[in-house]
């Protein structure tokens, strides 16, 4: 049986690969030091877990299921890191520690750092289609085969989970509220309003990634709806975590600046809820989470993530 390690390892390898390695070498080296070197792979992990655990419920092949999942898997983690290090420039977070290294601005300039993320976002679209980039534009050839249905209905999930409706929209509703656009005026969010950004920033690319292997596997679309549930959930939790950590732990341990959003004045969970009611609701997710798998016998590893979510330390 697989291991979230084993998970890890499997993931870790693919980045390497999934990288455009005949473009030109300073941008594949802005985008590899932005996409590897750290990372808990958790978006990558959360897409072959749902994958094996719908062939395991289906009695076809793990091994199989893990394997169309796999470009999918990485076109989550190019995603996440680019938005990773667009949140680092100093147009919109500016921090300077990323993964236990200097933010990938800093080593590589900001005009780099913007690329680098252009680059990931648009490489992870091309792995999602299942296009070998050539080493001239001229040489694009798209493939066509059995899998194409499932792809597009992927790229559609990544599109809407990654763009304005989501991940993007979210961070504009944060760069709002930063007072960091001067066309609009900044205000506080209100509970409510906090629960939407987060959903849409952090939220939409973790339900993006459990879906997206269970769509990737086959899946029909009450069991693509278990897992969407399932990660909306977990998504929740994990944002409740990250604040709880903030005001926990250390730069050391996470390998980012701590504090930041309490020194910005910012709500978090903790500053709303107090500390121990906000690791309560973190534990109530994880187990609605659990729940909403129930209704379509999966399970395996999408467990073990619930589990990890919420006793992770960094
Ligand atoms: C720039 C369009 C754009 C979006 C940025 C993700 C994001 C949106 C900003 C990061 C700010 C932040 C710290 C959000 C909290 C949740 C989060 C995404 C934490 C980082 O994810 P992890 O813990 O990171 O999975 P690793 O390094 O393990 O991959």
């Amino acid at each position: 049986m697989t291991s979230l390690e084993d998970l890890r390892r499997i993931v870790e390898a693919a980045l390497e690969q999934a990288l455009p390695a005949t473009a030109p070498g300073p941008i594949v080296d802005a985008m590899r030091y932005g996409l590897l070197g750290g990372g808990k792979r958790l978006r990558p992990c959360l897409t072959l877990a749902a994958a094996e655990a719908v062939a395991e419920r289906d009695g076809t092949s793990v091994d199989a299921a893990r394997e169309t999942a796999l470009p999918a898997a990485c076109a989550l983690e190019f995603i996440h890191s680019y938005s990773l290090v667009h949140d680092d420039l100093p147009a919109m977070d500016d921090d300077v520690l990323r993964r236990g290294r200097p933010t990938t601005h800093v080593i590589h300039g900001d005009g780099m750092a913007v690329l680098a993320g252009d680059g990931l976002l648009t490489q992870a679209f091309a792995l999602l289609a299942g296009i070998e980039l050539g080493n001239q534009f001229t040489e694009l050839i798209p493939e066509f085969n059995s899998q194409t249905s499932r792809r597009l209905r992927a790229v559609a999930v990544l599109a809407q989970a990654a763009g304005a409706h989501g991940m993007v929209g979210g961070q504009a509703i944060d760069l709002i509220a930063a007072g960091k656009v001067p066309s609009q005026p900044a205000a506080p969010l209100t509970t409510a309003a906090l629960r939407d950004m987060h959903a849409r920033k952090t939220g939409a690319l973790l339900r993006a990634a459990a879906t997206l292997g269970a769509i990737m596997a086959g899946a029909d679309d009450a069991t693509v709806t278990a897992v969407d549930n399932y990660a909306a959930e977990l998504g929740l939790a994990f944002q409740i975590v990250d604040d709880i950590l903030d005001v926990e732990s250390s730069a050391e341990a996470l390998g980012k600046t701590v504090g930041k959003d309490a020194a910005a004045g910012k709500p978090t969970y903790p500053s709303l809820y107090g500390l121990e009611p906000s690791k309560q609701l973190a534990a109530d997710c994880i187990r609605r989470a659990k729940a909403a798998l129930v209704p379509a016998r999966l399970g395996g590893l999408l467990l073990e993530i619930a589990d990890l979510t919420i006793s992770r330390k960094s």
